[in-house]
């Protein structure tokens, strides 16, 4: 009997990576050996496991040998690069990127909705993009009780979804700002593209790339993600969803409007609702409009629980619903999920030590 896993975490200087080595540190799973692996930019920076120093390597294939787990947060071309190379030597690896969310022999999991497809994993399991994971929470138990028609949903994400150095570009963004300064832009609305406008004090209605579509890519994964984990197939129209998806000048801590029509409109109530929620696993009921109580970024940010609030009626369409919807993108939406997924892994024993 082994007395633990050895866990390597990629990215672990990163907004995730960091919030990955939180969770972890809190989490039940028995850790016999830390690897924290970065860019070369890093190799050589102290960080802390546990309250030991641990020294940041570059990740290599080599990196990987005798890892047991490998959290993997280091954007989608290092995911694709090196997580064969980590199952090659034997690790599962769960990743937090877009990289191989829509492989269909990679496991899509949510634990609270599709715990079960870990069974099926051949050594590569994908975390959903932070902004599906919350809804996800949010509307399985409506899904399970009522059923799910049609799903619109308008995100109001945080910078922090960006990475550090986005997170980083609000906040001076911030000070020039209020300082009379022009403000300049190098990250938003997305790195890799060609114009870049400031998020402070804006809205940019572009998250990830526009595509030939009109839709932006993190509009897409929205959707095809939410098909994916609640009905196993990334097109299947049973669920019609669609999705707008809005960055604000918030630091962390993504906020959803979603309206839902659900199947069953005879039965289906803001009462009933709001009682699916509270009892829901991972889930907060937050609403309590006669004291102004709903969700809001800066209560959630730093819990693991997504928060549920302004559950109403659409006053024309019977079964049909509003609601808002709060969750800290780097822990449920990034860092928490991934654990959460690892903890089930080695908790139903799909994870081979070595
Ligand atoms: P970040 O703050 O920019 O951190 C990026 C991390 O990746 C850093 O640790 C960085 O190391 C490392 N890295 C960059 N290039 C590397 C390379 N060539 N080899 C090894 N490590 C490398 O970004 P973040 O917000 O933490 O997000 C990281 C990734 O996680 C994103 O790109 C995205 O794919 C994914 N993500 C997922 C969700 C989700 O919802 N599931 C949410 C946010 C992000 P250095 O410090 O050495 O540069
Ligand atoms: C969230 O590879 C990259 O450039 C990462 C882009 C990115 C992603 C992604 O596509 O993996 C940034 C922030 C995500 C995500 O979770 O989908």
């Amino acid at each position: 009997m082994s007395e633990g896993y050895e866990v390597a975490i990629l990215g672990a200087t990163g907004a995730v990576g960091t919030r990955l080595i939180q969770q972890l540190e809190q989490s039940t799973i028995p850790v016999s050996k830390i690897k924290l692996l970065a860019s070369s930019r890093s190799a050589g920076k102290k960080l802390q496991f546990k309250g030991e120093d641990v020294i940041v390597e570059e990740a290599k294939p080599e990196s990987f040998e005798g890892v047991d787990i490998v959290l993997a947060s280091a954007g989608g071309s290092v995911s694709k690069k090196l997580l064969p190379e980590a199952v090659k030597r034997g690790a599962v690896c769960v990743d937090n990127t877009s990289a191989f969310r829509m492989d269909p022999d990679v496991p899509l999991v949510v634990p609270e909705v599709n715990e079960k497809a870990l069974y099926n994993h051949h050594g590569i399991i994908a975390n959903p993009n932070c902004s599906t994971i919350q809804m996800m929470v949010a509307l399985e138990p409506i899904r399970k009780v009522f059923g799910l028609k049609q799903i619109i949903v308008s995100t109001y994400q945080a910078a922090s979804g960006a990475g550090q150095s986005a997170l980083n570009e609000l906040y001076s963004e911030a000070q020039d700002y209020l300082d009379g300064k022009e403000m300049s832009a190098d990250i938003f609305p997305t790195k890799g593209d060609k114009e870049h406008y400031p998020l402070a004090f804006n809205l940019l209605p572009q998250i990830d790339v526009l595509e030939d579509n009109l839709y932006s890519h993190e509009e897409w994964k929205m959707i095809h993600e939410t098909k994916k984990i609640m009905l196993g197939d990334m097109n299947d129209p049973k669920i019609k969803v669609t999705a707008t998806c809005v960055r604000v000048p918030v630091p962390i801590s993504h906020g959803e409007s979603i309206y839902i029509e659900v199947e069953d409109k005879e039965n289906a109530t803001v009462d009933a609702i709001r009682k699916l929620i509270d009892e829901a696993p991972g889930a907060v009921l937050q609403d309590d409009p006669e004291h102004q109580v709903y969700p809001q970024p800066i209560n959630a940010t730093g819990s693991r629980d997504t928060f549920v609030g302004r559950i109403r009626p659409d006053l024309e369409n019977k079964g049909s619903f509003n609601m808002w919807v709060v969750s800290d993108n780097l822990l449920k939406g990034a860092a928490w999920n991934t654990v959460q997924i690892a903890e089930r892994l080695v908790a139903d024993d799909l994870v081979e030590v070595k």
